[in-house]
């Protein structure tokens, strides 16, 4: 059995695009981390920080979107989303993989947050230095880890489509416009998509966000 604890429009939404990609069976378990009063206390024995996303898979909790991407991608083979060990591939995929979450997020989020700093204050270092870093890499293949798509990819553009065109905060380049002409339309991302507005429509924060801008 596969649980999914997930936040619609959330840094979790990649790991939705992924399980849609791998076609997955999962009960979905929705975490509403914009009520009122914050998550419940109980929701700390799964996810430490009561963030989203978490996966429980037989019974085993999974939290951390590079552990869950790179677990979930091992656990269906079938959709070849995983470059195998000895793949030339592979050391790519794990680097995209990991580079997303311990890099450019926090670096983006520190940037947006205006902070100012020198490189080696951060294990993360510097927005530029990430967005440049990116640019070659998508300028040099396709996708995030070489020619074919892969788990990697689900979570580098997820967040190069969030920080580019919801937040602005990451600058429009050639090369992350092509890159997301190329995987924006998949049928999964397209499904993940739906279900993610679906469930932000029904969601108290998202439903007073929109009367607001109605009235
Ligand atoms: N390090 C975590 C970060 C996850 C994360 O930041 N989740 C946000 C979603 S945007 C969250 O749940 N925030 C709710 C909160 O902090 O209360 C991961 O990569 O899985």
């Amino acid at each position: 059995m596969l649980k999914f604890y997930h936040a619609p429009w959330s840094r979790s939404s990649g790991i939705l695009w992924l399980l849609e990609e791998l076609g997955a069976d999962y009960d979905l378990v929705e975490i509403d981390i914009r009520q009122e009063g914050g998550v419940p206390e109980e929701y700390r024995l799964i996810q430490p920080s009561k963030k989203v996303p978490a996966i429980e898979h037989d019974g085993v909790v999974i939290t951390e979107r590079a552990a869950i991407t790179t677990y979930l991608a091992d656990a269906f083979p079938n959709a070849e989303l995983a470059p195998k060990i000895g793949d030339p591939m592979r050391g790519p995929y794990l680097t995209m993989l990991v580079y997303c979450d311990a890099v450019f997020d926090p670096a983006l989020s520190a940037q947006v947050q205006g902070w100012t700093y020198e490189s080696n204050r951060f294990s993360f270092g510097l927005a530029e230095e990430a967005i440049d870093y990116l640019d070659r890499v998508l300028t040099e293949r396709p996708f995030a880890a070489g020619d074919r798509f892969t788990a990697a990819d689900t979570q580098l553009a997820s967040g190069i489509g969030y920080t580019m065109d919801m937040m602005k905060a990451l600058p429009e380049r050639p090369s992350f416009r092509a890159y997301m002409d190329r995987v924006k339309d998949r049928p999964a991302n397209l499904r993940a998509a739906g279900k993610d507005q679906d469930m932000a429509m029904k969601t108290p924060f998202f439903q007073k966000q929109f009367a607001g801008q109605a009235g």
